[in-house]
């Protein structure tokens, strides 16, 4: 990816953990890349195309010395969180906030933290054989956007047979992709709370639910945790998981079956003809 560097950007701020650093202030140093597509300014040498350096420059100096933090982690991390809200064009983001004149009573440079933070991809399959199914649905993509998280395609409401051995009404099934700023784990919880709004209730294993959302795919994350499982462990057996996805994301690749979803289906379908 292309990258915009500001190198050295320098403030008075009063961030810190001593009684002294939020009163007094002292100078902080920042450095920003900005991950982002730089081919079509490139091209037509039009500003629009891409993000100004200055208000990126400005936005960061206004956002760091409007709030006051503790610790130089929470600074940058926050920093970060508001600049790819504020400007959609920037992917990722890597800041380094430096402290030349740190309380520590040796001979230094100076301390900082780096970080990187990004967009990521990610694939949730929605699921309701309860109530107002298609209500459900709808209610969980609506929850879905957020500042943090955004839906950018949904699939076709699905239809399906029960599957899984538990006698129940049939679901209505649907798959969509998001852009997340969350990790795995913050998107799970965003999908419990989700489902408790929706006054699911886990009762059966498998049963009957109003709202069930699984993450399917987070970029090509392999992650094998208690609770947490990506990719999905079963999406490969499942219809109503594949047939909404490969609507989608047809060539998305399972990143431990070494397959894309148009594959798998069609896999899946060989199966039972
Ligand atoms: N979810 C299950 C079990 N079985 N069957 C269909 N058709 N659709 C589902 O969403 C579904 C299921 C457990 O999550
Ligand atoms: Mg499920
Ligand atoms: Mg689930």
């Amino acid at each position: 990816m292309d990258e915009i560097k500001i190198d050295g950007l320098s403030f008075f701020a009063h961030h810190g953990v001593f009684d002294f650093e939020t009163k007094n202030g002292q100078r902080f140093v920042l450095s920003a890349v900005l991950e982002c597509d730089t081919r079509k300014a490139g091209r037509t040498d039009d500003l629009t195309c891409s993000t100004s350096y200055a208000e990126v420059a400005e936005f960061l100096v206004q956002f760091l010395t409007e709030h006051t933090f503790l610790l130089l982690e929470a600074a940058v991390e926050q920093a970060c969180d508001a600049l790819l809200k504020r400007f959609p064009r920037i992917r990722a983001v890597e800041l380094e906030l430096k402290k030349p004149d740190a309380p520590i009573a040796l001979e230094f440079e100076s301390v900082s933290v780096r970080i990187r933070r990004e967009w990521h991809r990610a694939y949730v399959a929605l699921g309701s054989n309860l109530g107002e199914k298609e209500a459900y649905l709808r209610g969980a993509l609506d929850g879905l956007h957020r500042d943090d998280t955004r839906v950018t395609a949904v699939s076709d409401f699905l239809i399906t047979p029960p599957y899984g051995g538990v006698e129940q009404d049939d679901f209505l099934n649907a798959v969509c992709a998001v852009e997340t700023l969350r990790t795995p784990e913050e998107l799970l919880e965003l999908l419990h709370t989700l489902e408790a709004e929706a006054n699911r209730e886990r009762t059966i294993h498998w049963g009957p639910r109003t709202l069930d959302l699984d993450i399917l795919f987070y970029d090509d994350l392999i992650l094998y945790t208690e609770p947490l499982k990506i990719p999905h462990m079963d999406m490969q057996n499942r219809d109503f998981v594949l047939r909404p996805l490969a609507q989608i994301a047809p060539y998305v690749m399972h990143p431990v079956l070494g397959k894309s979803v148009l594959q798998l289906w069609k896999e899946l379908n060989a199966e039972w003809n």
